[in-house]
This record gives C-alpha cells, sequence and structure tokens, in this order.
C-alpha cells in the first residue's frame, strides 16, 4: 500500500529525517503491520532535496510518501541487526515541504512561534549584544522572544539586573537557577503548549538543564563548561523537537526544542535584516519613533532625538541602547561593502 501522509520533521541528523505524524496516521500505518515508535517515522529525503541542495529544517511541515510493504521489509532487516538508519531506505520517503511561516539561520530551524533566549547570570559571563542579536532577529521574524535568565543561584544580583532590563523592555522573562522554583517558566510553557517553541543561546547556560527539569523523562546530556575558559564545551549537538503531548498529554499540538549552543551570529557573513530595519526590532523604541527633531535621525548621537533621550531619563535600558549602536555600526559598514 502507498500512502501521502502529512508529518513535521522534529530531528534531522545526516540526511535522516525523524518525521511524526498523526496519531490517527500511525494508528493506521500499526493497523497494516508497520512498527512505529511513538508515532515516528524515519525517513531519507526525496533525490531531489539532496541534488538541489534545498534546505529541510526541523519545523518543516512535509508530505511524506509511505510505501508500507517496503517500510516493513526493511522493518524485518532491523530485527536481523541492521541499524535504524538502514530502515529508513526507501520505505518512507520525503516528497515536498509545505509553505514555511520562517526560518532561523541559528538555529537551523523553520515555523517558530516563540523562542526562548536563553543567557546565564554567570559562568558563561552574558554578553547582551549577542542576546540582542538573537531577540532582535526573532522580532524581525515574527517571532516571539522570551527570556530565560539561568544560574541564579551563581549570580542573583546579576540576574535580577539582567531580568529587570529586558522587564522594562516589555518582555516575558523568567529567572532559573539551582534551587530556584521553575514554576512559573513551567506554567508558561503550558499556556503555550499548542506553540512550536525552542531554546536557544550559548553553549553551557544551561538549555538542556532546563530541558531536562520540564520534561524529565529525557535524561538530555548536559556538560561541564570548561575551567580555564569559562565557555560551554557544545554538549548538545543536534536540534531536537519534543513533543509537549509527552508531558501535557494527548491533543497537545506543540513542541519545545532543544538546539545546540552558537557563538556569534554575524550580522556581516548573513542578511538577518538591514539598517533601516534595526530601529523597528527593539519593541522598547516604539513608543519614540518619528519624535525625534530631525526625520532623518538614526538615533545614534543627534540633537533633538527622541530616544536618547529616553535612555538618559532611564525610559530604555542603555545596554539595548548599547546593542542598537553596535548593530548600527556593522550594518551601516556592510551597506558600504555591498555598494563597492
Ligand atoms: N549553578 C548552576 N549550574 C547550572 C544551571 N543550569 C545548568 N548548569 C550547569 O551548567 C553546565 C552546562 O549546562 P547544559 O545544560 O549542558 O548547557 P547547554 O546550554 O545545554 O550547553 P550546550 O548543549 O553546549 O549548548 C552544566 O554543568 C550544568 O549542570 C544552574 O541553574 N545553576
Ligand atoms: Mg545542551
Ligand atoms: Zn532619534
Amino acid at each position: 500500500m502507498e500512502l501521502k501522509l502529512k508529518g513535521k520533521i522534529i530531528k534531522g541528523v545526516g540526511g535522516i529525517y525523524e518525521i511524526r505524524i498523526s496519531r490517527s496516521d500511525a494508528d493506521m500505518l500499526r493497523g497494516v503491520g508497520m512498527k512505529l515508535e511513538a508515532d515516528t517515522l524515519l525517513c531519507k529525503a526525496r533525490g531531489v532535496f539532496r541534488h538541489e541542495k534545498l534546505t529541510l529544517l526541523v519545523g518543516d511541515d512535509v508530505m511524506i510518501r509511505v510505501d508500507t510493504e517496503l517500510a516493513m521489509a526493511s522493518d524485518a532487516d532491523s530485527r536481523t541487526g541492521r541499524t535504524k538508519r538502514d530502515e529508513a531506505r526507501g520505505g518512507v520517503m520525503i516528497e515536498e515541504t509545505l509553505p514555511r511561516k520562517n526560518e532561523l539561520i541559528r538555529p537551523p530551524m523553520a515555523n517558530l512561534d516563540m523562542i526562548f533566549a536563553v543567557v546565564a547570570a554567570a559562568k558563561p559571563e552574558p554578553a547582551l549584544s549577542t542576546v540582542d542579536k538573537l531577540i532582535t532577529i526573532a522580532e524581525y521574524k515574527h517571532i516571539e522572544p522570551v527570556i530565560i535568565i539561568t544560574k541564579a543561584d551563581l549570580a542573583p544580583e546579576a540576574a535580577e539586573n539582567y531580568a529587570s532590563i529586558y522587564r522594562k523592555c516589555g518582555f516575558h522573562v523568567f529567572v532559573e537557577g539551582l534551587g530556584i522554583d521553575g514554576g512559573e517558566l513551567e506554567a508558561f510553557i503550558r499556556e503555550n503548549a499548542d506553540k512550536v517553541s525552542a531554546f536557544a543561546g550559548a553553549s553551557g547556560v544551561g538549555k538542556s538543564t532546563l530541558m531536562n527539569r520540564l520534561f524529565p523523562s529525557l535524561g538530555l546530556a548536559t556538560g561541564e563548561i570548561s575551567q580555564k575558559t569559562e565557555c560551554g564545551r557544545h554538549t548538545t549537538r543536534h536540534i531536537e523537537l519534543y513533543p509537549l503531548a509527552h508531558q501535557f498529554g494527548e491533543g497537545t499540538t506543540g513542541y519545545l526544542a532543544d538546539t545546540p549552543g552558537f557563538g556569534m551570529l554575524d550580522f556581516v557573513q548573513f542578511d538577518f535584516y538591514t539598517k533601516d530595519d534595526l530601529p523597528y526590532v527593539f519593541r522598547e523604541f516604539e513608543p519614540y519613533i518619528g519624535c525625534c527633531k530631525y526625520t532623518k535621525c538614526t538615533h545614534t548621537k543627534e540633537d533633538g532625538c527622541a530616544l536618547i533621550e529616553a535612555v538618559k531619563a532611564g525610559e530604555i535600558p542603555l545596554e539595548r541602547h548599547k546593542s542598537y549602536l553596535e548593530f548600527y555600526e556593522v550594518l551601516k559598514n556592510k551597506h558600504k561593502w555591498d555598494k563597492k
């Protein structure tokens, strides 16, 4: 029997994708004798994806073709000692991707509703401009940024200070750490259990640790940070979307992803947004835009800049304007290089 089904890519490693399908489709496949783990199928992509270098991303909604006889034949192979990778040969194939709502380069994912920007209060020492890059890219893509400050047990004052910066801008902020009751974050994830979200941030900030707390059955690897550099060691290697249905029961449609830590988000190498977009991706700037003395105000140093006045008055956090200035400089120069 040959079928076309809809599914979602929840993991992709070395050209093998794990696709989650609906419970009813999974039951139908079980009905004809296929063996499925947790409503998921392993498969490869049709040749065209490889040949034309079309990217498939975790979070992509896809149409798959299932040849049940072939799939079951390779199932049988697996019982004779073959690995799961071999199971993916031919029986199930990704045929096409459905239109994306959005996509990110880092972490490379599609169709996100929400991104948790995870930053440690200490160890590793936070770089707010990196956090702000992630937040502003998310804003640009209409992905709701939520801030999580971890390791508050190591630096409680710093954690509260960072939290207040982002609360002032109007973000949801959660302060987490060993010995801190994480109930609020759990409740928030439960309230948003219909959304597709991801934890993102530098290596070693505690993304997988949080994930394990939220999903105790996962048992994800977490890594010590380096004593010498106080940087993470890139413990998580792959993105994986976890169905929230496992936690909150069947009928829950959302997912949460753990992602590998990243270092720099490179504005020069990648096109995230332009200099002209910049004032609009800082949500706390919005009330002041259009109120400056000069219509072409760059909000960097001009007299009568409403935004700079707001920073001086403590209405906009200084740190956020600092990030703005840093990004402005990079994007301005990038534009120059483009013209050459
Ligand atoms: N003191 C303290 N340590 C923490 C906390 N959260 C995580 N850690 C420790 O920080 C280290 C790194 O945690 P991970 O969860 O592996 O960090 P990660 O963000 O997943 O790192 P990558 O997978 O490399 O991106 C581990 O040794 C954790 O035990 C926390 O709230 N407080
Ligand atoms: Mg990790
Ligand atoms: Zn201005």
